[in-house]
């Protein structure tokens, strides 16, 4: 070998041992400060799935790219922090798939009541095909969707009376998140419904300016609801997901190794969060009880008979999503339900 050959080869060798010890130094990697939004709690389950992504593009990228999470709606509620992605004045945020209505009409599918029966079904259906084309639709309007996390199943909490029976809901002034599915589902009940930003909502029960409001149990118990709430109603009358998502004009921007970083980090706090949310849900009923709710579940009439009101949504939300994204989604989940 001449001098110049083994000095390459030796350059070369050593350039593979590098990357094989540090592959996130050969890659395409710039220092990036991401400001990630969202409107619960840093002691949500929210917050801890938000911590976790940040560490793990930490770790990704080598200390490059940085995550820095706000929460508390402190940039604001979902529909604020929406348009900053679109505008590019932040980069990420998690939130309600439902107040991203107005910006893809197809993100109501969600919103149907009683549409999955259990998280085997949603995560069939969230990381399935129905799921992509759902979250692609954001593309042209300016945010990129990178992966669902699980909200949960919503539950009915309220301080006027236990709700036993559908006649119970009658001039209960109930906060819905704000959506249209949601606002009729809760007409059709016969309830007062509200709409208002998740972040005005804890004052808006304290102050009595609404009566109820609905949730999974996780976010009435670190949200403190229990606080101003006496009555839980087990209803699970929809199961509602996050959504992950980045500004598009940031998005644009990256590389592809750092696109790869978000994506990869994205999935791994997926898995995270959906195990520590069911986790803690699993928990969190006993947890409300000690901490003073009264807690009723419905006879299977009653049930019955709210399922029947709500199901009268299901042909607007077909027309709204459009009919071939509605038949495919309840043909998966025949499948789904075939075996
Ligand atoms: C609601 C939602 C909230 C989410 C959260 C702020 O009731 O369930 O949990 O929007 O991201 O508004």
């Amino acid at each position: 070998l001449t001098r110049t050959a083994r000095r390459l080869t030796l350059a070369a060798g050593a350039a593979l041992a590098l990357a094989a010890v540090l592959p996130v130094q050969a890659q395409d990697i710039k220092p990036r400060l991401i400001r990630f939004g969202y409107g619960l709690a840093e002691n949500s389950n929210q917050g801890r799935a938000v911590k976790m992504f940040a560490d793990e593009v930490q770790k990704l990228s080598g200390g490059k790219m940085r995550i820095r999470a706000i929460g508390g709606a402190a940039l604001g509620p979902d529909t604020q922090m929406q348009q900053a992605l679109i505008g590019g004045a932040q980069e990420m945020m998690v939130g309600s798939t439902a107040t991203l209505v107005g910006i893809a009409k197809e993100m109501a599918l969600w919103d149907t009541p009683f549409l999955v029966n259990n998280t085997r079904e949603a995560d069939a259906l969230l990381d399935g095909p129905v799921g992509d084309k759902v979250r692609a639709k954001l593309e042209d309007k300016g945010m990129v969707g990178l992966v669902y996390w699980e909200n949960g199943f919503r539950n009915l909490t309220n301080s006027k009376r236990p709700v036993t029976k559908l006649e119970d809901l009658n001039g209960i002034k109930l906060r819905v998140m704000q959506n249209n599915v949601f606002l009729d589902s809760f007409k059709q009940l016969g309830a007062n419904a509200v709409p208002l930003p998740y972040s005005e909502l804890f004052t808006a029960l304290e102050t009595n300016a609404v009566d109820g409001q609905e949730n999974p149990y996780n976010t009435i118990l670190s949200a403190k609801f229990y606080e101003v709430q006496k009555y839980l109603t087990i209803t699970n009358h929809v199961y509602s997901p996050w959504i992950v998502t980045v500004s598009k004009k940031f998005w644009d921007g990256l590389s592809k190794d750092e696109k790869a970083v978000l994506q990869k980090a994205a999935v791994a706090s997926r898995d995270f969060e959906r195990k520590d949310t069911r986790a803690e849900a699993a928990k969190a009923l006993a947890d409300l009880k000690s901490r003073g709710m009264q807690v009723n579940e419905l006879s299977p009439t009653e049930a019955a008979r709210m399922r029947d009101k709500l199901t009268h949504v299901n042909a607007g939300v077909a027309t709204q999503v459009g009919m071939d994204l509605w038949n495919e989604t309840q043909a998966q989940l025949a499948k789904l339900r075939g075996g």
